[in-house]
């Protein structure tokens, strides 16, 4: 900056520098004397601290990076957002001030799931999640519903049920209309963006031979979004899946699945795209994730990230840390480029909390978060912050 303000100044006055050529010495001196104090004063200026960015006229670019991540989301208005542990919640002050302080929203990362929810038949217990949807309100932070229909923690009575014969195809289709009215009942008008189905494709495009789809047929897919967009108009409804965000079999299907929805009039809203990386897969480049984005919002959805994390093979190293910054760095750059990206969701923010240990255990993995176990920014914190404070816009999404 300092070189180009210095090089605009002596441009503009270098004519006039010539055309005092025929002038005295003296004369040819003072002027000079004068564009140097004239150029040195430009320069103080941008050097002052206290020099405003209305005074630089470079808006946005005087920003500074140390802001939280929801400040500079929202500057693009960008949501960024956690799940959250519910446990860690209530015992760790730390985990508490900094969910409300770095994140404009919040998913419950198991409180809204069936098993907890109705945890024996026609008896529900919304307790634990209007604990999160409380808190979200007091900071003033927006809902992720997560989820409404999964084939993963449901209450045994359920799936015994099932597999026993005492529920019926008929019944089970009650039971999830029942569900799905109970619980997006319950929460009208409180949640931004409903999971309401959750990783019915299989990872070779195929659909998932859940008992949702073997009793219910694939019509259960649309019923669960009318329904609930019947208990709650208001909300956002989204399909959430893993690996949709690289192209393949997987990709494709999800693309049609959302595309077949919108056209028979189903109410869909968005697609959530997990964002589970692991650096031993290698990562893409934002361009390539910014173009597989855009094959979902083409259908006129909008998307959002609903659970990233980037994972590695333990123990983590400076050059790990540095390939997992990159992975959260393209993950944001994806969204900002694009206007209908509406929130970046990390599946925890320390790895204090995390679900990556417990799951890939040969070889060990983890260290998947922002923050280490001591509430260390990593790289990646750094990254997100740096990718947020540089983009310009879109400054308005939906
Ligand atoms: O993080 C969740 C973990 O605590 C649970 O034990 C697990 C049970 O299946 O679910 C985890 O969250 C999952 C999310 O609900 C859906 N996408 C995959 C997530 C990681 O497994």
């Amino acid at each position: 900056m300092r070189i180009s303000v210095t090089r605009r100044i002596l441009t503009g006055n270098l004519p006039e520098l010539f055309g005092v050529y025929r002038e005295g010495i003296r004369m040819k001196m003072r002027r000079f004397a004068a564009v140097g104090a004239m150029a040195a004063a430009v320069l103080l200026t941008f050097q002052l601290p206290g020099a405003s960015a209305g005074q630089l006229g470079r808006g946005d670019q005087a920003q500074p990076v140390d802001q939280s991540l929801r400040a500079l989301g929202n500057r693009h208005d960008l949501r960024i957002g956690t799940a959250v542990d519910m446990a860690a919640l209530a015992s760790d002050t730390t985990y508490r001030e900094r969910i409300a302080k770095e994140f404009s929203t919040v998913t419950p990362e198991n409180v809204m799931k069936w098993e907890t929810i109705e945890p024996s038949p026609g008896s529900f217990d919304f307790s634990a999640a209007d604990q999160l949807v409380n808190f979200a309100r007091q900071n003033g932070q927006q809902v992720r519903g997560h989820t409404l229909l999964w084939h993963n923690q449901l209450p045994t009575w359920l799936t015994d049920g099932v597999a026993n014969g005492s529920i019926t195809a008929d019944r089970l289709r009650t039971i999830l209309r029942d569900h799905i009215f109970a619980e997006a009942g319950h929460f009208r008008g409180k949640i931004w963006q409903w999971d309401v189905v959750n990783e019915a494709i299989n990872d070779d495009g195929t659909m998932r031979d859940t008992i949702w789809l073997q009793k219910l047929g694939p019509g259960y897919i649309a019923d669960a979004f009318r329904w609930a967009h019947q208990a709650d108009p208001h909300a956002l409804l989204f399909y959430n899946d893993y690996n949709i965000e690289f192209t393949g079999a997987k990709h494709d299907t999800a693309v049609a699945l959302v595309k077949s929805l919108k056209a028979q009039g189903v109410p869909i809203h968005g697609v959530g795209l997990q964002g589970h990386l692991g650096l031993q897969y290698g990562l893409p480049d934002a361009p390539t994730l910014a173009a597989n984005l855009k094959h979902f919002t083409d259908t006129g959805l909008a998307v959002a990230w609903t659970e990233v994390d980037v994972r590695m093979p333990l123990p983590n190293d400076v050059y790990k840390s540095q390939a997992q910054a990159q992975g959260y760095s393209i993950v944001a750059q994806a969204c900002l480029l694009n206007p209908r990206c509406l929130s970046l969701t990390v599946w925890g923010y320390t790895d204090k909390y995390s679900w990556i240990p417990g799951w890939f255990t040969d070889p060990p993995q983890g260290a998947a978060n922002l923050l280490d176990e001591n509430y260390q920014a990593k790289p990646a914190y750094q990254a997100m912050r740096t990718v947020l404070a540089l983009s310009t816009g879109p400054h308005k999404r939906s």
